[in-house]
């Protein structure tokens, strides 16, 4: 009996569901780099460099620990450079008896790994992916139980479940769920702030860049630098390293954005996770010791727990809850075409041409760069939100589907119509003058709304509200923004609507061919 064992691209884990309970004497693995999954959206050159990097090392590792592994390589002649083809390719070449695979992370690929019993004629279980801590089933059953699907509810059952920073099983550590109060500070001028570490390319590292570079000419962003961990030892070297340098100040200046600080004190671990390098367990696990251990305050390891056991385990609760059809939605009928600033940076808005900036050299924003900027501006502009996912989708290095789609088109564009958030995160200037360095630098004053000087933001938020009243008017968290807008003069409401309609006609749209 042999079995044949696919490995995707975001299961570089070697407890992963599929090895478990086999023997690798009767075993065999294949991984493939195939062009339909790094063409299907244009991704960023870095992040198939990252992925066919770590696939490689991966592939060593298994190995090692004595499975055999049939890598199939991009340029090998025979690659049919599709997931399927290549199963049916390998349940062919070592006449497996059966197929053993983990559920892929996105509905297109789950509809793939359905139809490899079809095509290859063999018994195929597809197992529950148990790197996450909710199950598909376990989250589906949570939202039937609810009538909003709050996150910090779900949240707060998890820390119950699991123990996490919990005392007693009621009693949170600290006696409070949260400490977000203590968080998110105004960032001061002058600090300094440590850079994830640098990791050189070794030689398989070399030879992936270099075919990255021959076969995705045309894909968005740039190979250099390229300083990712591709291995799991790279990764938890990057997981320790942000523990006992950044995890301390993680909550302070969670929010914060100043110009050429990249990472602050942000984790940059999200590759790692999400190609499953490192596994969410170990990273709470990490948090929590550093905790215990008194190296870390409860505010910071409660906020960058609840990034992990909360919003990450929801997110992709979400995106399966929602179904296959949630990128499609677009509950505020939201049609604009991307501007093309998106992709080439080319705006006199200093916080958008910092965020797209950054984005273009290291595929990474952090969470209120992608949030309060870059999402900002695109449902404020009233752009497409499937347009707007698969710019994400593209440009950063740890972007999935059921990663994205819930940030996108739920938290970010409000496009599910409050499914995941109860109101939509729209900010003016003001947020991002408070939180940033940016509008000190910018051609714009944060503080017009009208005139020829003024922050496109602040006319935008204002015409957001007021262009979608019949939408959003009767939601009770937007009750002030409306009586604001409403005590606002005639005179007033019509300049600043005129201002906003003048910022839209000025937009240049994307070419669309930038994405798919
Ligand atoms: P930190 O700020 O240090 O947080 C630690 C970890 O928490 C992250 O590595 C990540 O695994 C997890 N996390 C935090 N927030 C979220 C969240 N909302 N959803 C899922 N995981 C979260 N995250 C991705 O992993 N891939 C994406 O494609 C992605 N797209 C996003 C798009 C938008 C519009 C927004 C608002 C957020 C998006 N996020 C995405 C979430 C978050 O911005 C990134 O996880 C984070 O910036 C990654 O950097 P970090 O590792 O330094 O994170
Ligand atoms: C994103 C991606 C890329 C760029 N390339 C591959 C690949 O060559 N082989 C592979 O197995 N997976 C790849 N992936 C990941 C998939 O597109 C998809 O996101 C995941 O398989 C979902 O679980
Ligand atoms: Fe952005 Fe407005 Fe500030 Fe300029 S003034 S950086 S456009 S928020």
């Amino acid at each position: 009996m042999t079995t044949l064992i696919p490995i995707l691209a975001d299961q570089l884990t070697i407890g992963l569901a599929s090895l478990r309970d086999v023997d690798p004497a009767d075993a065999v693995i294949l991984m493939s780099e195939v062009r339909a999954e790094a063409t299907y959206v244009r991704h960023y050159k870095k992040k198939i460099a990252f992925l066919f990097s770590a696939m490689r090392h991966h592939a060593e590792a298994l190995r090692a620990a004595g499975w055999t592994v049939d890598y199939v390589r991009f340029d090998d002649p025979a690659n049919t450079h599709t997931l399927t083809g290549e199963v049916t390719r390998a349940a062919a070449r070592h006449r497996a008896t059966r197929v053993r695979a983990t559920e892929a992370g996105e509905w297109r690929v789950l509809a793939m790994q359905d139809a490899w019993g079809q095509a290859t004629g063999l018994p195929t279980a597809i197992l529950a992916d148990d790197r996450f801590l909710v199950s598909r089933a376990e989250f589906a059953a949570w939202a039937a139980s609810r009538k909003s699907l709050t996150m910090e509810y779900f949240y707060r059952e998890l820390r119950q479940r699991t123990g996490v920073l919990m005392d007693a099983p009621s009693a949170p550590t600290g006696g409070k769920w949260n400490f977000d109060h203590d968080n998110r500070k105004t960032p001061p001028h002058g600090l300094n702030y440590p850079l994830p570490p640098r990791f050189e390319p070794d030689a398989i590292t070399q030879d992936v860049l270099e075919l990255v570079a021959r076969e995705f000419a045309e894909h968005f962003g740039y190979l250099d630098p390229f300083w990712f961990a591709v291995t799991r030892e790279g990764a938890l070297e990057a997981l320790a390293d942000f523990i006992q340098i950044a995890l301390p100040r993680f909550g302070d200046y969670q929010d914060a954005m100043i110009t050429g600080q990249e990472f602050l004190c942000h984790a940059v671990i999200s590759p790692y996770l999400n190609s499953g390098l490192l596994t969410p367990r170990e990273v709470i696990a990490a948090a929590q010791d550093a905790y215990h251990a008194g190296d870390a305050p409860l505010n910071a390891t409660e906020g960058f727990v609840r990034q992990i056991l909360g919003w990450r385990e929801y997110v992709r609760g979400i995106y399966f809850h929602a179904g296959p059809d949630y990128h499609q939605r677009n509950a505020l009928d939201a049609t604009r075409p991307l501007p093309a600033f998106y992709w080439t940076g080319e705006t006199d808005m200093r916080c958008m041409a910092e965020s797209v900036g950054q984005t273009a050299r290291e595929a990474y924003a952090h969470h209120i760069q992608r949030l309060m900027v870059l999402g900002n501006f695109a449902m404020l502009a009233g752009c497409n939100p499937a347009e707007v996912s698969d710019w994400y989708l593209v440009v950063f290095i740890d972007a999935y589907e059921w990663v994205e789609d819930p940030n996108v088109i739920g938290m970010s564009q409000y496009a599910d119509g409050g499914l995941m958030g109860s109101k939509p995160y729209a900010g003016g200037g003001n947020y991002i003058n408070t939180m940033s360095d940016y509008c000190g630098r910018c051609a714009y004053n944060v503080k017009q709304r009208t005139g020829p000087k003024a922050c496109p933001f602040n006319a935008l938020y204002w015409d957001f509200l007021a262009r979608n009243a019949p939408k959003l008017r009767a939601n009770f968290r937007l009750r002030n923004m409306y009586t604001t807008w409403d005590r606002m003069s005639d005179i007033a409401q019509a300049e600043t609507r005129a201002q906003a309609a003048t910022t839209l006609a000025a937009l240049v749209p994307a070419d669309p061919g930038w994405a798919r």
